[in-house]
């Protein structure tokens, strides 16, 4: 056996000054940080016995996330950002704060300041064939009364699983809406139901997935950010059932909370009451927001977005 470099005198002087401990400015937690990541990393050179050579393609890797945007990819595919969520749930829990809907991932495809509507909304703008869906439901508290006035701020794929913003085809803040909920706590919107995302098939997250025998597909889902004064801010999504991907999100955000019934409706009657002549879908799905309270962790989270 080879001597473990880390566990000499010299490499755990130079970590030392690395992470500036020999220096009194800057911030102690942030050095304790760097020492442990530095370490780690040290640790997974030696332990695995990564070249020089290979090394520098880690690096350059994360430089090509980078340059293509996608840490908000790579985060959710390696389990990270589903990991807060879980902390996030485990600090709650300790705070006796149990119940209510499941928070999951936020994701990389948000935009702030959709269009904001009372009671209801249409939200897709551009022509797309597909099945049209009607969801609605009702905020309420803990309690199970309603919470008027609240904001369900919701976005989602088109039916080709792309997003406004992202995808220059789609017309600014297409799928993407601020619901304001009526006196009795209630939103409704009329859309197209989305397809399942798959991550760039060309991109520097699926290159990783791939070289791990992954895939960087997600099941259909649309997402949601709900809240009002004095409650809780719910970062959530629901998927729509019967997909292949359901229980295989390359960005684990799956709970089966967040699994509502979807029915298609197929009778002629019902289409034409719609005003439609195909199919749809309808989603009943309630929300139920926590109070906010001391002592617990924020439930909003800061995160730079696309604009
Ligand atoms: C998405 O639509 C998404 O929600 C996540 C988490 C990652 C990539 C695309
Ligand atoms: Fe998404």
């Amino acid at each position: 056996m080879r001597e473990k470099l880390l566990h000499t005198a010299q490499v755990k002087a130079l970590i030392n000054k690395v992470a500036g401990f020999e220096m009194p400015e800057g911030n102690p937690r942030l050095k304790k940080i760097i020492e442990r990541v530095v370490t780690d990393l040290m640790r997974t050179i030696e332990d695995f016995d990564v070249s020089p050579t290979e090394f520098w393609a880690a690096a350059s890797y994360l430089e090509k996330v980078g340059q293509s945007h996608e840490m908000g990819l790579l985060v959710p595919g390696l389990g990270i950002e589903h990991f807060l969520d879980l902390r996030l749930d485990q600090e709650e829990r300790e705070a006796g704060l149990t119940g209510g809907t499941p928070r999951t991932i936020e994701g990389p495809l948000y935009i702030e300041g959709a269009p904001l509507s009372k009671g209801e909304a249409r939200l897709d703008q551009d022509p797309e064939t597909g099945e049209v869906l009607f969801m609605d439901g009702q905020v309420k508290d803990s309690h199970g009364n309603p919470v008027p006035g609240a904001i369900v701020d919701v976005w989602h794929a088109n039916t080709a699983g792309w997003y406004s913003h992202f995808d220059p085809s789609q017309t600014p803040f297409n799928l993407r809406r601020r619901i304001e909920t009526d006196a009795d706590g209630k939103y409704k919107f009329r859309s197209m139901l989305p397809k399942g995302y798959g991550v760039p098939p060309d991109g520097p997250t699926n290159e990783l997935l791939a070289a791990i025998g992954r895939h960087g597909k997600r099941p259909a889902h649309v997402h949601f950010f709900v809240s009002a004064p004095g409650y809780r801010k719910l970062t959530t999504q629901i998927n729509i059932d019967g997909d292949e991907y359901l229980h295989d999100d390359f960005a684990f955000a799956t709970r089966d909370e967040l699994i509502p019934a979807i029915t298609h409706h197929t009778d002629t009657a019902e289409i034409h009451a719609r005003g439609l002549n195909e199919p749809f879908a309808t989603i009943t799905f309630d929300f139920t927001l926590h109070k906010e309270a001391a002592d617990l962790p924020a439930a909003v989270v800061e995160r730079a977005h696309a604009a």
